[in-house]
């Protein structure tokens, strides 16, 4: 702990548990914002002057113009495992750490992967949305049908922890898993995620029965899934998305939904959330969920204290365990 006059100003730029700003009022003066307004560019670089540190969520763009006006700034710490909101060469040559809070939610992000497909291949949100309108009046023989996850062919685009996570829970459903990823993974994780079979994307996207998306974001992976991807997929398939938006193409994946090139799709993020496309929501054959594939509780307070920790660790003269951009150490201020 350090004593209030040597304690630099941290903005904790969004709403977080009270016990995390407890944490961090023994190392920190805290700029906080429990009413959870998401500050335009102008205000945050404001309110960041003076600032040591940031903990954010991936609503914070931090790029050059950002740290060029916030000189005083050491650390930006996200409460996530994606940071494509950082621009980490621009942190590196500003001398600014940049963490992430990856692993934590690997479990759970991998659950609710599940939770989108099963509700998308067996209609679950569809169907009873129709029940609610009152529109049920008798059983009958082809009433919502799905297709089967058991015994199917699962594809796996982006084979990182959160997609071994998945693979892993379909052993219980005796499923095949594909994936595809930048290189392919050592033998023991491919035995360990349900004997996973590495192949091309276009294998991929061909083969798969259904598919889950879990690559993280960069400029090289926007519309990765595009109409052509699509076109590929087998029409009995369903797409899910627990990544970011902008992997898939939305305008594409409207219009394969809508002609009914695939069966359906589970998103969880889209392009320009919280605006996403109207269209979708004219669509029965898609399950939407407002980026909560993280959402327990217990989860999202681990990623907070691991967020939390790695700003105390950076203050407290230690390496912050989720550093991503080690360049920074050079130009940094801090003696770690
Ligand atoms: C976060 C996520 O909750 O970790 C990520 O990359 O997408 C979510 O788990 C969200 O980005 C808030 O920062």
């Amino acid at each position: 702990m350090l004593n209030a006059q040597s304690k630099p100003n941290l903005l904790v730029a969004r709403a977080i548990f009270p016990e995390i700003l407890e944490k961090l009022s023994d190392y920190f003066v805290l700029e906080t914002n429990q009413e959870d307004r998401i500050f335009p560019s102008q205000e945050l670089v404001q309110r960041l002057q003076g600032k040591f540190g940031m903990l954010c969520t991936s609503s914070a763009k931090v790029n050059s113009e950002l740290l060029n006006a916030c000189p005083e700034l050491r650390i930006v710490s996200t409460l996530a495992v994606g940071y494509d909101n950082f621009d980490l060469a621009a942190c590196s040559e500003a001398g600014v750490l940049a963490t992430n809070a990856p692993d934590v939610l690997n479990e759970t992000t991998a659950d609710f992967a599940w939770a989108l497909l099963m509700a998308a291949a067996r209609r679950v949100t569809e169907s009873e949305h129709w029940l609610r309108a009152g529109k049920w009046e008798k059983w009958s023989i082809d009433c919502f049908l799905g297709a089967d996850l058991h015994g199917s062919t699962l594809g796996i685009l982006g084979m990182g922890r959160i997609g071994q996570a998945v693979a892993r829970r379909s052993i219980g459903f005796g499923m095949k898993v594909i994936y595809h990823n930048r290189s392919r993974l050592g033998p023991e994780i491919e035995d360990a995620s349900n004997n996973a079979e590495y192949v091309s994307k276009q294998d991929l996207f061909a083969q798969a029965d259904h598919l889950v998306i879990v690559v993280p974001y960069s400029p090289e992976a926007h519309h990765l899934v595009g109409a052509g991807e699509l076109a590929m997929m087998k029409p009995s398939a369903c797409l899910v998305n627990v990544a970011r938006g902008g992997i898939v193409d939305d305008v594409a994946l409207i219009a394969a939904l809508k002609e009914k090139k695939i069966a359906a799709a589970g998103l969880d993020v889209f392009e320009n959330e919280p605006r996403f496309h109207p269209d979708f929501l004219e669509l029965e054959n898609v399950v939407l969920t407002p980026h909560i594939a993280s959402a327990s509780r217990k989860t999202r307070l681990a990623m907070a204290h691991r967020a939390a920790d790695n700003l105390i660790a950076a203050v407290s003269g230690r390496m912050p365990l989720d550093l991503l951009n080690s360049a920074s150490l050079r130009k940094s201020a801090l003696s770690l």
